[in-house]
């Protein structure tokens, strides 16, 4: 299939989000996806990636956005402003741009449950993005072969 994919993972928490993007690019190879159909962009944190992923929207090169990130509870209520940016972000820039924006940004009490999550006892999140953004392009192609 000759699908655009876009990865945006931020670096912060960086050892949860490596795995994440190690996860979501070997489900998109395994998938028979090649590395010329992956853009990656890093960004610093979590609240960084709604922009990028905005931008990387408007430039409609790319069929599906993956967002992959890594919030971890501190002793603040920063964790929450965080969550709440991005989270509400990538819904905003899915729905402004009718474009499936996957949120595969994790939000964790702890490290052990983060980790529990990319390959742990609670599967991988990272893998799942993936499945999730060929699930959603397949649904996108489909609706849209049904209107013409
Ligand atoms: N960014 C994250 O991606 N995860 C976190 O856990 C986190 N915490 O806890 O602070 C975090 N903060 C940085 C934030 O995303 C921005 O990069 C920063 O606020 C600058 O805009």
């Amino acid at each position: 299939m000759n699908a655009k994919f876009a990865i945006v993972v931020s670096e912060f928490n960086q050892t949860i989000t490596d795995k994440l993007l190690e996860g979501a690019v070997s489900r998109l190879h395994q998938c028979g996806f090649s590395s010329d159909q992956i853009k990656i962009l890093k960004v610093p944190g979590a609240v960084e990636i709604p922009l990028t992923a905005k931008l990387l929207a408007a430039s409609k090169k790319y069929d599906v956005i993956i967002c992959l990130g890594a919030v971890i509870r501190g002793d603040t209520s920063h964790y929450d402003y965080v969550c709440q940016q991005v989270s509400q972000g990538c819904q905003q820039v899915m729905l402004e741009f009718n474009l499936p924006v996957i949120f595969g940004v994790l939000t964790t009490e702890n490290e052990v449950q983060a980790e529990d999550r990319v390959g742990g006892k609670e599967g991988h999140k990272g893998v799942e993005a993936a499945d999730t953004a060929i699930h959603m392009l397949n649904l996108v192609k489909s609706l849209a072969d049904e209107m013409i």
